[in-house]
């Protein structure tokens, strides 16, 4: 076998050289008006939305890189149905203490409802056909989803992650990927928080003990081992 490596820290990725078209995916999270864009909810939290529209042309690089080359792409979203059957009482009633109610109206409709404005995907990043998008109502992706059965019916070993927030739905679905096997990347500039201390502390975590969770990578270093 012919071994392909990233450049990565705390080690080169994949582990074990085994890195493939066929066998690797990028997962885009959550970059939706909601937590990017003007009026969504990020924006009506009060958090300085440019740290999270950071992330937008480093992702858009490494996207069209991987379309070209045959990767894998997969997108989340995460929102609530309308009818708000699968919002927990809590998580609801946190966001109304700071005064960005999941489920109620907002400059871009309903906070993080599916099918308002605010919720879906922006247009730079819009899944192309045959791109799955996975919409989540937790911060993980494989929380209540159907991503687990697609990467493994695909054939998917590989994940790199990207998209927003470092510390929240990324993170999350770092460790959820990492528990079930998946070899993780995580890409430093096409991720993002609210925070810039979270967004560097998140990356850290991910290098103690060898790469506990996977390893990291950016942007340039990603585009230039790509097979
Ligand atoms: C948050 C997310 N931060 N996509 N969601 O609530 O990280």
């Amino acid at each position: 076998m012919a071994e392909n490596y990233i450049q990565a820290e705390p080690y080169r990725w994949p582990y074990n050289g085994d890195l493939r078209p066929d066998n690797t995916a990028l997962i885009i999270i959550d970059m939706q008006t909601d937590f990017c864009g003007i009026g969504g909810y990020v924006d009506q939290m009060g958090y300085d939305i440019s740290m999270t529209r950071g992330p937008i042309e480093p992702i858009k690089n490494v996207l069209t890189v991987m379309r070209e080359k045959g990767y894998h792409i997969i997108h989340t979203r995460e929102g609530h149905r309308p009818d708000l059957s699968d919002l927990p009482a809590n998580k609801r009633w946190r966001s109304r203490q700071i005064g960005a109610g999941i489920g109620d109206p907002g400059p871009c409709g309903k906070i993080l409802v599916r099918g308002e404005p605010g919720w879906d995907i922006i247009d730079e990043l819009y899944p192309i056909e045959g791109e799955p998008i996975i919409d989540k109502p937790g911060k993980g992706s494989f929380y209540a989803t159907d991503l687990e059965l697609i990467l493994n019916t695909r054939g998917i070993k590989n994940i790199a992650l990207s998209g927003i927030t470092t510390d929240v739905c990324v993170h999350t679905t770092m460790r959820e990927a990492n528990d079930r096997g998946f070899e993780c990347v995580l890409l430093e500039d096409c991720c993002g928080a609210t925070d810039q201390g979270n967004h560097d502390h998140a990356i850290k975590m991910v290098k103690m003990q060898g790469g506990v969770f996977g390893s990291v990578s950016n942007s340039k270093d990603f585009i230039k081992g790509l097979v």
